[in-house]
């Protein structure tokens, strides 16, 4: 009886984190992100603008659409790379478009800003290999 116990309650464990240790989305060799605009290095006057998102290879879809091929754009301001095996955290740094947004409207102090775009799954995660645009620096006057 114990024995059976520990095996249910391990059995239960394993389920636990089996969302954790899921497969990642898989994407296409080809996939492609990139930032349309602004371009590396632009200088913007007043620090609100749009940023136009690029993909190739892959659709535009909004979060919790489970379909192959597609996510749904993040935008990165001022950071790296998040751990690519887990959900893209949410904040001021880190953008989600769960919409299916292709463009978005900023607003940033003056100074030098990065932005980096990276594609996300149905569940906010990067996809297998990850989909991300090439980090771009821009400055605000
Ligand atoms: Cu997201």
């Amino acid at each position: 009886m114990l024995r059976k116990m520990s095996l249910a309650a391990w059995l239960m464990a394993m389920w636990g984190i089996a969302p954790a240790m899921a497969e990642r989305t898989p994407s296409p060799p080809n996939a492609e992100a990139y930032i349309i605009w602004p371009a590396d290095g632009t200088v913007i006057q007043g620090g609100k603008f749009w940023v136009r998102m690029g993909l190739r290879n892959m659709g535009v879809c909004p979060k919790g659409v489970k379909l192959p091929n597609v996510g749904h754009h993040h935008l990165l301001v001022d950071t790296d790379l998040p751990p690519l095996g887990e959900p893209i955290p949410s904040d001021r740094n880190h953008l989600h478009f769960g919409a299916g947004e292709t463009e978005a409207r900023l607003e940033l102090p003056p100074g030098k800003h990065t932005l980096q775009m990276l594609l996300g799954d149905s569940d906010h995660v990067p996809h297998d290999p990850p989909v991300y645009s090439k980090k771009i620096s821009i400055i605000v006057r």
